[in-house]
């Protein structure tokens, strides 16, 4: 019991690791044998992921490091085909798989079917560039290929941009060619052929660097006063995206935290402390950084806000403990996943709330804090945002083997 709760933890802490040194993860997603498995392969260059003609192979999330960029660690991450669950469960996947993942790669054999149709928007509905991939192109003769690409492309036109919809052949069938021997007579052999992800690599390195400069421009972003309108409206924007994406990782990283500690005490130091980095990292992004003294400060009077406007559930849930204490009847990794879905969904609102304090350079407007928690309330969907908590939360718990 011990050691597996030390490997929680260690799962916990490499999600914290995660967001300090800016960690990424490129997660395959589509149906059975479409070639996830053997696309991954093809670009680490060695068969670490295991691939099988028949149906349903992969039946876990996996991962491996690829590249180191910058410091930072290039995953890739395996997950079982889509068509393996049912319809609502296939889309709470690609929801769960693109919710974890930096980069998504959706792969596909040929022209989209509706299930994969379906999958594919829930999995670029979540801000992270997605690359549709039509993989065994050796399939298709070369014409085929175009063809196919361009019908991929106008099909997911406003979705996907067109060069995020590129052809790979991840294992190639060997082809086979007649050879003429020195007596006349013909021999057939079987040539095998070399993967072909040269161009999904190019455009992921594109897609990873382009990553980079965003967060190159929010640093220049200090000087966004001397930059014209245009530049600096553009950085409000990244700044507002950068800032969402670490508040979703902080509130995973809470509600992980928060669904996995036993020990109530345990949970609100470590709940506090994940709120108050969240402050002080969104300060950062938005070029006001903050001590640690005023993050705490700031993170106290949002939460006596929240509470008084949300109620003790939110409150009691902000620290979770006492929810723990009183799910005598229910099951632990059901009661785990609904503590943490609350865990989850309290640090995301804290983290919009800081957002807007931040954006408004350190302030809270004519209306004080009251005023200014309230207008994040007012916008929220509570049942849609602890629904997808809770979504999220139990995807780390089941790669946890949970
Ligand atoms: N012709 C051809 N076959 C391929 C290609 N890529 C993969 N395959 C074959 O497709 C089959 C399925 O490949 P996997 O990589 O296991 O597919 P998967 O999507 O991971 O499948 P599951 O894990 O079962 O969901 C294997 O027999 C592969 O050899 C390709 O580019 N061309
Ligand atoms: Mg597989």
């Amino acid at each position: 019991m011990r050691q597996s709760l030390q490997a929680d933890f260690l799962a916990v802490e490499q999600l914290l690791e995660r967001l300090e040194h800016g960690q990424l993860d490129i997660v395959v997603l589509g149906r059975v044998s479409v070639g996830k498995s053997s696309l991954l392969n093809a670009l680490l260059g060695r068969d670490a992921f295991s691939t099988s003609p028949l149906h349903g192979e992969t039946v876990v999330t996996e991962r491996q490091a690829w590249k180191t960029v910058s410091d930072g660690l290039v995953h890739l991450c395996d997950t079982p085909g889509l068509d393996e669950i049912g319809g609502e469960g296939r889309e709470a996947l690609a929801h769960r798989a693109a919710a974890m993942a930096d980069v998504v790669l959706f792969v596909v054999e040929g022209d989209l079917t509706r299930n994969e149709w379906t999958a594919l928007q829930a999995a670029a509905g979540h801000a992270r560039p997605v690359l549709l991939v039509l993989n065994k192109a050796d399939r298709y003769t070369g014409a085929e290929c175009r063809r196919l690409l361009q019908h991929l492309r106008s099909r997911t036109s406003g979705l996907l941009p067109p060069e995020h919809v590129l052809a790979a052949s991840a294992a190639p069938a060997p082809r086979t060619v007649v050879e003429v021997l020195a007596d006349g007579s013909e021999r057939e052999r079987q040539e095998h052929r070399s993967p072909d992800v040269q161009a999904l690599v190019e455009r992921l390195w594109a897609v990873i660097e382009g990553q980079g400069q965003a967060l190159v421009a929010l640093n220049a972003g200090l000087f966004a006063s001397r930059l014209s309108d245009q530049v600096a409206e553009r950085i409000t924007v990244l700044r507002r995206d950068m800032a969402r994406r670490v508040t979703d990782n902080y509130a995973l990283a809470k509600g992980v935290a928060v669904a996995l500690n036993p020990v109530p005490a345990a949970d609100l130091a470590a709940a506090a402390a994940l709120d108050a980095g969240l402050i002080a990292h969104l300060g950062r992004i938005y070029g006001l950084p903050v001590t640690r003294r005023e993050s705490w400060r700031l993170l106290a009077v949002i939460i006596t806000q929240l509470g008084a406007l949300m109620g003790s559930l939110w409150t009691v849930g902000l620290f979770s403990s006492a929810l723990k204490l009183g799910s005598g009847g229910l099951s632990t990794a059901l009661t785990a996943t609904a503590q943490g879905g609350v865990g989850y969904a309290s640090t995301w609102i804290l983290g919009r709330v800081a957002e807007d304090y931040f954006r408004n350079g350190s302030s809270w407007g004519p209306g004080g804090p009251k005023r200014a928690v309230k207008a994040v309330l007012d916008t929220v969907d509570t049942q849609a945002l602890l629904a997808r908590a809770r979504t999220d939360v139990q995807a780390v718990l089941e790669r946890r083997g949970r």
